[in-house]
């Protein structure tokens, strides 16, 4: 059920405003340097990016896509001020940070939603040093995707907190779906692509579909990435220099290691430290298991950066804070799980109404297929209709013929099948991105698109759209995603989870293969705390780090030990902005110490 729409807000059928004409042009997000207790405006707008040879009408933040990033100094303060000038009601999340729940940004839960022209102001603190983002919490698979994001850095108390690196580069990594040179139609009344997600198929870094960057010979450089996807799976990586892990979600990681790629899932943020040893052209790139993008091309200097700091980066360090975590998890990763979380899709049966689908395909295999419904055994997903009767006929009067299924009037006899159509559930080349990517990057040799989820050459991770069709016409409606608590049994917002500031709960995150499309989920958990992953899929994380956002994918267990500190109404959920908008989520309650429940 569609709840009943508020003044101000689209009208179903009708569509979001798409003309760019008169609006001023996105430009690039300033750097804010905020002291403790300073206060700004944070202005809500449409504004005109420029996207190739074509125009189109996007959201900023303050006029730029991506939105300021905000540098704040640990355990300070600030006044955000947010002025709502966009297409719809909104709020503002501060992804990551543990802060006052009256400030999380959830509609009708921890605020009233910001009507068109009206304002709200936040006050927001930073206890935790590292890299955090800003985005909408309503109808985000159209705001977030229209350009609604920004970076957070908090610099830590602690000088030394980081190893030591010239420079900071921070990067959002994102997707946009143009057809026509336009932005892919939304619909104000529901979301779609509620099955995959909706890709893109022009990669936006920092905003840009074709971002250069420039650096020195032996300059250490430290990239800071936060993926603002709605679906995508990045893998970064940044073939000709060396690459160093420092930082995830919540800080710095247990130990820096030498690394040579990174994946990131929708939110994650992972900070690296790259070493250009010498000049030359390199190119940050997204791979996937088939194809490489570029995501920045990289042009290196022979100019020498001073002073060089090539030796501190040969150094690997050590957090003593997560190695004293790492001292208690033997008996974690022995403890019963105290919550366990079961991921899982019902999927309708995409067909027109009154006519019974007679074949079933596997949209990801289109050579399985089926006359029952059933599912895939490569994949484990739903078999959907792929072909629907147009004809029925008496086989004792073929003269009596229907477009209905139904009885011979003649004879009383089922009428059988005679013609059929087929529907658009056959796979199809995905929608990739091929924006500025050079020929030679397209090794689409075998898009053998795992040819067993979680086990084959995917890693249990989707990496691009591979039906379609489908997939655009998959609604909340035909398509709910569960978050189902094996415990009680209930699902999503009925799911009732209670824990106390200063509780630690091992959560299990269990993504069944016994489900209509298995997929991976990014699971976030808002300001409550923070949490260290434990385990995936028995093993233990071998190296720790606070995070608000596990990527779990296809058919995996990933538990994960939660450290309760803020009380309020809290959310957690999947982060692809579809899966959420059709119901992958719940709130639960943290009390605080000392109070009754
Ligand atoms: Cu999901």
């Amino acid at each position: 059920m569609q709840p009943p729409i508020p003044p101000g807000q689209p009208v179903p059928g009708e569509s979001f405003p798409t003309d760019p004409t008169g609006l001023p042009e996105a430009t690039r997000p300033a750097l804010l340097e905020l002291a403790d207790g300073e206060a700004f405006d944070l202005r809500i707008g449409a504004v005109a990016k420029r996207m190739g040879d074509t125009t189109v009408r996007m959201l900023g933040y303050n006029g730029s896509i991506p939105g300021p990033t905000l540098k704040v100094q640990q355990d300070s303060e600030v006044v955000v001020h947010v002025i709502n000038e966009g297409d719809l009601e909104g709020t503002v999340h501060w992804h990551g940070l543990r802060l006052d729940n009256k400030y999380d940004g959830v509609p009708h839960e921890t605020q009233t939603p910001i009507p068109v022209g009206g304002e709200f102001t936040y006050r927001i603190r930073f206890p935790d040093p590292g890299l955090y983002w800003y985005h909408p919490h309503i109808r985000e698979d159209y705001t977030q995707e229209m350009g609604l994001y920004g970076n957070i850095l908090v610099v830590p108390s602690d000088p030394d907190y980081w190893p030591p690196a010239q420079r900071d580069v921070l990067l959002t990594l994102d997707d946009l779906l143009l057809e026509d040179g336009k932005i892919a139609p939304f619909s104000p009344a529901e979301t779609t692509y509620t099955a995959m997600g909706r890709f893109g198929n022009v990669l936006l870094v920092a905003g840009e579909p074709d971002l250069s960057l420039a650096a020195k010979s032996g300059e250490v450089v430290r990239l800071w990435l936060t993926n603002t996807a709605n679906t995508r799976v990045f893998n970064v990586q940044l073939p000709g220099a060396r690459m160093k892990l420092v930082g995830g979600d919540s800080g710095r990681v247990e130990h820096t290691e030498f690394v040579s790629e990174v994946i990131l899932a929708p939110s994650e943020r992972t900070v690296v430290d790259v070493l250009f040893d010498r000049p030359g052209e390199l190119e940050l790139q997204h791979r996937t298991p088939d194809r490489a993008y570029r995501l920045a091309a990289v042009t290196v200097t022979g100019e020498k950066a001073a002073p060089s700091l090539a030796d501190q980066f040969q150094t690997l360090r050590r957090a003593p804070e997560l190695a004293a975590e790492r001292q208690a998890l033997d008996a974690w990763l022995e403890a019963p799980p105290d919550k366990t979380l079961a991921l899982i899709a019902e999927m309708d049966d995409i067909t027109a109404p009154g006519q019974g689908p007679v074949v079933y395909a596997c949209p990801m295999h289109p050579e399985v297929s089926s006359e029952e419904p059933g599912r895939c055994p490569k994949c484990g997903m739903k078999l959907l209709a792929t072909a629907v009767a147009t004809s029925y006929t008496c086989p004792m009067h073929p003269e009596v013929t229907s477009d209905q299924p139904g009885r011979c009037p003649e004879c009383g006899m089922k009428l059988l099948v005679t013609a059929l159509a087929s529907q658009p559930a056959g796979r199809e080349a995905p929608a990739a991105p091929d924006a500025h990517s050079g020929h030679d990057h397209h090794r689409e040799a075998h898009h053998h698109h795992g040819e067993d989820h979680g086990h084959g050459d995917s890693g249990g991770i989707e990496w691009e759209d591979d039906m379609v069709a489908v997939n655009r016409l998959t609604t909340p409606a035909n398509m709910r995603w569960m978050l189902v608590d094996r415990t009680t049994g209930a699902a999503n917002a009925a799911i009732d989870w209670h824990f106390t500031e200063g509780d630690r709960v091992k959560i299990r995150l269990v993504n069944e293969m016994d489900s209509d499309h298995p997929m991976h989920h990014p699971f976030h958990l808002h300001g409550a705390g923070r949490f260290l992953v434990l385990a995936r899929d028995g093993v233990a994380e071998p190296n720790l780090v606070w995070k608000d956002t596990v990527l779990v994918r296809t058919g995996q267990t990933v538990d994960i030990l939660f450290d309760v500190t803020n009380p309020g109404l809290w959310m957690a959920h999947c982060h692809i902005a579809e899966h959420m908008q059709s119901g992958m989520m719940f709130s639960f309650n943290v009390a605080r110490q000392g109070a009754a429940r």
